[in-house]
C-alpha cells in the first residue's frame, strides 16, 4: 500500500441538539475529515478533535497543522504492509494522539478495502451486532431530560448515560431513578469533581449505576484509585487513559473497574487494540466511547465495537440523534433490541457521501510527499 497522498478538510454540521457537559455546550461540529489516497484506493478517516481543548488540549486548529506538517509527512510516499506500520512512524511527534489517530486510521480504512476485507475482521473483532447506549448531555430542564430518556428507552437504547456536573447529579439521578428504577443507568462526569468531594460522590452509590465515568481530574489515575476504594459504584476511566501503559497502570492499582475506550484519545486503532487486550487480560470489561462523530468516525467505532472484551454497550448510537443528514451511505441504524447490526462489504460498510461531503466543506488541502515542509 502505498501512500501517495493524504486530503485533509474541515467539514461544519449543525448537531440536531446541543449537546452539554461539564465543559460546556456545543451546537456545531467542526469535523476533520482525512482521506488517505492509495494506488486508486480511498481511505476515509475522522479527527475526534473538538472544536474547543475542552476535553481534552487537542482541538481542531491543533491538529491541522501537526498532521500537515509532521503526520502526513511521516507516511506520505511510503510503501507500508500494513496501516500497523504508520504509529511507529509517527512516534516522534509527542502526544496530538487524535491526529495520529485520523492519519492511522485512514490507512486501515484502505488497507481493509485494498484487501477487500471488511474492517472489522481486519481489525481481529468477532461480534456480528454491537449493544448500544446513549449519552445524554445535560439539559435546561430536569422534565427535557426525562422526555429525553424517554425517547430513548423507546427506541430500543441497552443503557442510558447522563453528563452530571455539581449541581446537576444527584437531584436529576433522583428523579431518573424514581422514575425509572431498574433501568441500565450511568453517569459521566467529565472531571468535575475532586477529591475533597468524595461524601458527596459517595451518595452516588445509591442510585446502582453501572459506572460514573471520569469523576476526578482529566490527567489523574492514581486519586482516582483512592477514589474506587471509597465508593461502592464503579469508576469508568475516560479522559485519563492515553495508551496501554495508562490502562495497566489503572488496572494495577483498581483506579477503575470499566474502561472506554476511544480510538481517537488513545492515537488510533493500533493502540486501541492494545487498551482492548490489556483490559481484557486484567479483567476489565471496556466499551467504545463516542466523541459526537460523523458517520466517518461513527463507523469506525462500530468496527472496533466488535472486539470481544467490549462487553458493554457503547456511545455509538444512530446517526439521526445528531444529523439530519448523515454523510455516509446507509446511515448508521439501531434496531428495536437497541443492536447494530455489523455490515460485511470492504472497508466499513458504509459508504462516503462525497457530494454531500464536499458541500460541507469550508477547507481542504491535499498533502503530497515532500511538498509539506
Ligand atoms: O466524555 O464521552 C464523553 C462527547 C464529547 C466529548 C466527550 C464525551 C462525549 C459524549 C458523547 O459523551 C458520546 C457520543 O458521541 O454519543
Ligand atoms: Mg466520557
Amino acid at each position: 500500500m502505498k501512500v501517495e497522498a493524504i486530503t485533509i478538510r474541515e467539514i461544519r454540521m449543525p448537531l440536531v441538539h446541543f449537546f452539554e457537559t461539564s465543559f460546556g455546550r456545543t451546537y456545531d461540529r467542526h469535523i476533520l475529515l482525512l482521506t488517505a489516497h492509495c494506488g486508486g484506493i480511498d481511505g476515509w478517516s475522522e479527527c475526534v478533535a473538538g472544536e474547543n481543548p475542552f476535553y481534552s488540549s487537542e482541538w481542531t486548529e491543533t491538529a491541522w497543522p501537526t498532521i500537515k506538517h509532521h503526520l502526513a509527512p511521516a507516511v506520505l510516499g511510503q510503501t507500508l504492509a500494513s496501516a500497523r506500520e504508520a504509529a511507529p512512524r509517527m512516534a516522534r511527534v509527542r502526544g496530538h494522539r487524535m491526529a495520529k489517530a485520523a492519519v492511522e486510521n485512514a490507512l486501515w480504512d484502505a488497507e481493509a478495502k485494498a484487501k477487500q476485507l471488511p474492517l472489522w475482521k481486519l481489525l481481529g473483532g468477532t461480534r456480528r451486532e454491537i449493544p448500544c447506549g446513549v449519552s445524554i448531555g445535560i439539559q435546561d430542564s430536569v422534565e427535557q431530560l426525562l422526555e429525553k430518556i424517554e425517547t430513548e428507552l423507546s427506541a430500543g437504547y441497552r443503557r442510558i448515560k447522563i453528563k452530571v456536573k455539581p449541581g446537576w447529579d444527584i437531584n436529576v439521578l433522583e428523579r431518573v431513578r424514581s422514575r425509572w428504577s431498574d433501568i441500565v443507568l450511568s453517569c459521566d462526569a467529565n472531571s468535575a469533581y475532586t477529591l475533597d468531594e468524595v461524601e458527596h460522590l459517595r451518595e452516588f452509590d445509591q442510585f446502582h449505576l453501572l459506572m460514573i465515568e471520569q469523576p476526578l481530574w482529566d490527567d489523574d489515575i492514581y486519586y482516582h484509585g483512592r477514589l474506587q476504594h471509597e465508593l461502592q459504584t464503579a469508576i469508568c476511566l475516560d479522559e485519563s487513559i492515553h495508551h496501554a501503559r495508562d490502562a495497566a497502570f489503572a488496572a494495577d492499582i483498581g483506579a477503575c473497574r470499566i474502561m472506554n475506550i476511544k480510538v481517537g484519545r488513545v492515537g488510533g486503532f493500533t493502540e486501541a487494540k492494545r487498551v482492548h487486550d490489556v483490559c481484557q487480560a486484567g479483567g476489565i470489561p471496556v466499551w467504545c466511547g463516542g466523541m459526537l462523530e460523523s458517520g466517518v468516525g461513527r463507523a469506525h467505532n462500530i468496527a472496533l465495537s466488535t472486539l470481544e472484551n467490549f462487553r458493554l454497550p457503547g456511545d455509538v448510537s444512530a446517526s439521526k440523534r445528531y444529523w439530519k443528514e448523515d454523510i455516509i451511505e446507509p446511515e448508521v441504524e439501531v434496531t428495536a433490541q437497541g443492536m447494530i447490526v455489523i455490515r460485511d462489504d470492504p472497508g466499513t460498510g458504509f459508504r462516503v457521501r462525497e457530494d454531500l461531503v464536499e458541500k460541507l466543506t469550508v477547507r481542504k488541502e491535499t498533502i503530497r510527499a515532500g511538498a509539506a515542509r
